[in-house]
């Protein structure tokens, strides 16, 4: 036998051990035998280097840490699924479902355990992992597949020989109970922090920039459907989907189950919910998906989520604690909310110190009292909440809440309108905790993503009297940072690059940015493609923002108030100049398709100052597309430092490749303007 058979021959049989291993959990071979493969493999490796390849099972580690997690567009948008808390809210899902199609009987359905992990798409080409990336936002997500490559559980090449040449897999990232303990055990010995769940353990695993502290996590993988590719060529059903997954070599739930109709989902559910307790993993309910694909196809999408499958989730988990004091929170847009301080109490999966009590109404409704003996509420990621008092009424001595008159940080007055139900403090840009949070906000990763401008640091910056408005940001220096509490000079330097890169923005972002009241992100967006220039939004008058899709006379009104402020308009002045904030202005896009409508671009490598998703963005607005892959349909690559096969790729095609500053320069001739 020559060296390289031997060499395949070996990877095979450790990938199938490892199979049998980590996906089967039905070893066929001790450890020791197992360490004696895998270092011959190694041996020859080492010998032989021209026969090593990146699926060897000997490179699941290998990659050096990163700097940062590169950004990843999915190609097909990952959406989360709309959630179910009772019989009736299923038997709702199971009406439209029906009605959708047009069916008179019942439907079939695969019904599966609903993991309690991180979501990630895994790209395999040719059968081969090229690339693994977390949910992010669902539009953007992270590049952690040098991570995901270290979980055994995940295979580097595909089993069989069925499988499409592009294939997305979906699944979760999870931590067993069992694997939980025991990292939490070493951590103790080590004399180490424990992690609070394996949700949590799972979730600091996967984002190391290290994959060499990734594979000693415990790490699983379970495959629950797939993202895009393998167009033509799939099974008919989900659930035969789920077989070829699992045939290909992917962990599949061993819970999976085809059912009939609503009856057969409640029984599933009530069955998984007994069995809940035994599972070697932590679950918040049961997934319903329309089995056959071809409906699934019919039934589509309603703006953020599928409409052919739905989460049942078990009832949120409760623990009974006391209520040790009623403090009051002030927001960004000067709302008072009061906050229940407990005494800890471990509920959800977490020890929780405090809960929402949402307003003063909520309180009264609830009859809360300092001193009583109240249930807390807690499920995934949900904010906990104090669900009522427990014991007779009326109880001791506790006080009742009343909401202050003045603020407790500035003390401004405190107003409540007569039709709403939340207190705010009317001290504005004046009171440093709505500056605070303002700052937060205005810094935050969906608006300018001013990476290292943490609450600590803003903290100071405005307890110290550094900086009032986001403007001032931009007019920070290297010694005023470097001054503050905790500030190595490198971080401070960091954080001026941060700030610097922040400039280059999107409108959309900006305006989100602000911190309108009643605007977030999405209507930010609309507001943006609208318009399409800053200053038609600021000229707006209700009626004009009326005519935005979504925007009734509530926001209409919010939007109106801020942009009239003098105070507003010359921090906004301000932040263009002398701040330099700048975007590609898309009036073409909004009223007729500029040059970048129809064009197909991919970024690849990193570029000198736009992010990936800040590129994205830009191309996105001037109209454009982006492309994870290079194909002939591609019209530019947008290449960085480091760009590495896509380049390659757009060569061979003869793809044009043009650089950041081309980029900018052809989306300002798209929009027909230059930046303000
Ligand atoms: C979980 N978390 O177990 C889906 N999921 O399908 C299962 N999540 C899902 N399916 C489409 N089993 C979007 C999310």
């Amino acid at each position: 036998m020559s060296v390289g058979q031997r060499v395949d021959r070996l990877r095979a049989e450790i990938r199938r051990h490892d199979y049998q291993y980590y996906v089967l959990d039905a070893p066929q071979i001790s450890d020791s035998e197992y360490d004696r493969l895998f270092r011959e493999l190694q041996a020859l490796e080492a010998e032989h280097p021209e026969l090593l390849r990146s699926d060897s099972p000997t490179q699941r580690v290998g990659a050096a840490p990163l700097a940062v997690f590169a950004a990843v567009a999915h190609a097909t948008p990952m959406l989360s699924l709309n959630n179910a808390f009772s019989d009736d809210e299923v038997a709702a899902f199971d009406r439209r479902v029906r009605e959708g199609l047009a069916i008179e009987g019942e439907v079939d359905y695969s019904a599966e355990p609903k993991f309690d992990g991180l979501a990630v798409g895994l790209s395999y080409e040719n059968g081969i992992l090229v690339r693994g990336a977390t949910r992010g936002d669902g539009v953007t997500g992270e590049d952690v597949t040098a991570n995901l490559r270290t979980l055994h559980s995940i295979p580097l090449c595909l089993q069989g020989n069925d499988w499409p040449t592009q294939l997305e897999v979906r699944g979760e990232v999870l931590m067993w109970r069992r694997d939980f303990e025991r990292l939490n055990a070493r951590q103790r010995e080590r004399a180490e922090k424990e992690f609070v769940n394996p949700r949590n353990a799972a979730a600091g695993g996967l984002r190391q920039l290290d994959p060499r502290v990734t594979a000693t996590r415990p790490l699983r993988f379970f495959a629950y459907g797939i993202g895009g590719g393998g167009a033509g060529g799939l099974p008919p059903t989900h659930s035969a989907l789920l077989d070829r997954l699992a045939a290909w070599g992917f962990p599949v739930s061993p819970e999976r189950r085809r059912v009939c109709g609503l009856a057969g989902l409640l029984t599933y559910f009530g069955e998984i919910g007994r069995r809940r307790d035994g599972l070697p993993y932590d679950i918040d309910g049961v997934v319903y998906k329309v089995d056959d694909l071809a409906a699934q196809n019919r039934l589509g999408f309603a703006s953020r989520a599928p409409r052919f499958a739905i989460a049942h989730k078990f009832a949120a988990e409760e623990a009974v604690t006391e209520l040790l004091d009623i403090s009051i929170q002030v927001g960004r847009t000067g709302a008072l909310t009061p906050v229940a301080r407990l005494a800890p109490v471990f509920v959800g999966g977490v020890t929780v110190t405090s809960a929402t009590l949402h307003n003063e109404d909520e309180i009264r409704r609830k009859d809360l009292r300092i001193g009583d003996t109240v249930v807390v509420r807690r499920a995934g990621d949900v904010i906990p909440e104090v669900v009522r008092v427990l014991g007779e009424k009326p109880r001791g001595a506790g006080k009742e809440f009343v909401m202050p008159a003045r603020c407790p940080v500035c003390d401004s007055s405190v107003a409540r309108d007569a039709d709403e139900a939340v207190a705010r403090c009317t001290g504005g840009l004046y009171c440093p905790a709505q500056r605070k949070q303002a700052l937060r906000h205005f810094a935050s990763r969906r608006a300018l993503d001013i990476e290292g401008l943490g609450d600590k640091l803003v903290e100071q910056l405005v307890d110290q009297g550094i900086v009032h408005t986001p403007d001032e940001l931009y007019g920070l220096d290297l010694s005023a940072i470097a001054r503050l509490e905790r500030m190595a000079d490198k971080s401070a330097k960091n954080l001026l690059s941060a700030i610097e890169k922040s400039k280059r923005t999107t409108l959309a972002r900006f305006i989100y940015a602000l911190g309108i009241r009643n605007v977030g992100e999405a209507t930010a967006k609309d507001l943006a493609r609208h318009f399409g220039s800053l200053d038609r939004l600021l000229a707006a008058d209700e009626a004009l923002l009326m005519q935005v899709p979504d925007v009734g006379p509530t926001v209409a009104k919010s939007i109106h108030l801020f942009c009239r402020e003098p105070h507003n308009r010359q921090v906004i002045e301000r932040l263009r100049h002398p701040g330099g904030l700048v975007w590609s202005e898309g009036d073409a896009y909004v009223s007729a398709p500029g040059a970048a409508s129809g064009k197909v671009f991919v970024l690849t490598g990193s570029l000198p100052s736009l992010t990936r998703e800040a590129a994205q963005a830009l191309i996105e607005t001037a109209g454009g597309k982006v492309s994870g892959s290079v194909s002939r349909k591609t019209d530019y690559v947008v290449a960085g430092a480091e760009a590495g096969s896509k380049l390659d790729k757009a060569r061979q095609l003869g793809v044009r490749v043009i650089d950041e500053d081309e980029l900018l320069a052809l989306l300002n001739e798209i929009s027909g303007q230059p930046s303000p």
